[in-house]
């Protein structure tokens, strides 16, 4: 079996996450995904809508994944791909070169990311609707 591995926060899924998950899954046969704690998200400076707990529950519906770890560390990646057995470990270009030397343990793929969807606009919009007062159709 091959297992793929991916990190993030995946805050407001959106159809830039699934791209990524459906192409990491495509590589292999399991998917990990290393999903950022509330806490290692101050770590990165961000801070998600939804809580540690409710983005496992969403991630864990969706069909591409297998299995959601935490990620706790920027390090524990090197560990979790000799725990879990890793053959591949994929992430967003924006990564691109971030995560190379792990090339020691496993393959390192990083993949297009998909243009015009973020989190963060997603957020920005909902404050400019919010703000105008513009109301959502039902
Ligand atoms: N992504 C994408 N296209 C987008 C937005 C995100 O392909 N339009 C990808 C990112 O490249 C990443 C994954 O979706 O591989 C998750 O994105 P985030 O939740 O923003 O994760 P990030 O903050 O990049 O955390 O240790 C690694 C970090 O935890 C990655």
């Amino acid at each position: 079996m091959k297992k793929v591995i991916t990190y993030g926060t995946y805050d407001l899924l959106h159809r830039g996450h699934i791209n990524l998950l459906k192409r990491a899954k495509t590589i292999g046969d399991y998917l990990v995904v290393g999903l950022s704690s509330d806490e290692f998200n101050a770590v990165k400076h961000k801070k998600s809508f939804y809580s540690y707990e409710e983005r496992k529950l969403v991630l864990e519906a969706v069909r591409y994944v297998d299995e959601v770890i935490p990620e706790h560390t920027w390090e524990q990646k090197a560990r979790d791909i000799v725990d879990h057995d890793i053959d591949v470990f994929v992430m967003g270009d924006d990564w691109s070169g971030k995560f190379d030397h792990l090339k020691e343990l496993c393959e390192v793929v990083y993949l297009p990311r998909t243009d015009g969807v973020s989190t963060t606009q997603i957020k920005a919009s909902l404050r400019v609707s919010e703000d105008s007062n513009i109301e959502f159709s039902e």
